[in-house]
């Protein structure tokens, strides 16, 4: 008997939290229901395609100030040995590549200097410059990697050759191929980074045509969509510059 009445107990119990459990989980899919519609009535940050919903915009923008404070700046990006290094380099992304209007012979690279004046900058007189290399793991967004090997001067060499302390005090580096159709905004601290290049040769070799030939960012801290190629002009600003990705959703810090 007194058995039986501890099992007629134990089965109301469990009656009662599997009907507890029932309740809950309809309450919290609700709250998630509502969540979810909620944000996407909020408002679009802005950029070309409308963007994404501000309240994510503020979620990416908390990740990039935890990052800045832990992103440290001395830390290298692994390096490999030239032997390592793709022969056949993956080509991808081709905004501003644009061959048609674009002579070769004719580019200079423009900086423009915090006041008015843009200096215009051959590419004889970069490779005049100390060269640096660098052999890492390309890595693109959409989920490829590839060891490469890039050499060309390092973005800090060229500022300081260039006489670019006043420019180097804001936070901000822009650049964007000769017909501004694709640009990336690079935070300094990134840019300055001992591994971040403007690179005029891939594999020992002139940069080929598609991977951005006479010149292009290697910014080895960062995903695959910053290393601009075919730069075309260089600014600072102490706000974000545009960036191409960062306008259609992605994250505009976007470090590895
Ligand atoms: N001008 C320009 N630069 C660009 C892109 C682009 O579309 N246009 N795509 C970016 C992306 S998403 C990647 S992954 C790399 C690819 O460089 P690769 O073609 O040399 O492999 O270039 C970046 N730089
Ligand atoms: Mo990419």
């Amino acid at each position: 008997m007194k058995e039986i009445k501890i099992q007629d107990r134990e089965i109301k119990k469990y009656t009662r939290r599997s009907w507890l459990s029932f309740v809950k989980f309809f309450a919290l899919t609700g709250i998630g229901f509502a969540g979810w519609r909620w944000l996407y009535t909020q408002p679009l940050d802005g950029g070309i395609l409308g963007g994404i919903p501000e309240p994510l915009r503020k979620g990416l923008e908390i990740n990039e100030k935890l990052f800045k404070t832990t992103f440290n700046s001395a830390r290298l990006v692994k390096e490999y040995a030239k032997s390592d290094a793709a022969k056949k380099v993956r080509v991808n992304g081709d905004v501003g590549l644009d061959t048609e209007l674009f002579e070769p012979k004719k580019w200079t690279l423009e900086i423009q200097k915090a006041v008015g004046k843009t200096v215009s900058v051959k590419l004889e007189e970069l490779m005049k410059l100390p060269k640096t290399e660098v052999v890492y793991n390309f890595k693109c967004i959409e989920g490829w990697s590839q060891v490469s090997w890039w050499g060309g001067v390092r973005f800090a060499d060229f500022a300081n050759h260039f006489g670019l302390e006043k420019e180097l005090l804001m936070n901000y580096v822009g650049m964007s191929t000769p017909d501004f159709d694709y640009y990336v905004g690079i935070d300094m601290e990134s840019a300055l980074h001992p591994q971040t290049i403007l690179a005029y040769e891939m594999n020992g070799k002139p940069l080929p045509m598609q991977h951005g030939y006479p010149l292009r960012l290697i910014i080895p801290v960062k995903y695959g969509v910053k290393s601009l190629k075919r730069i075309g002009s260089i600014y600072f600003d102490n706000e974000k510059p545009s960036d191409y990705w960062a306008e259609r959703g992605y994250d505009y810090y976007i470090g590895l």
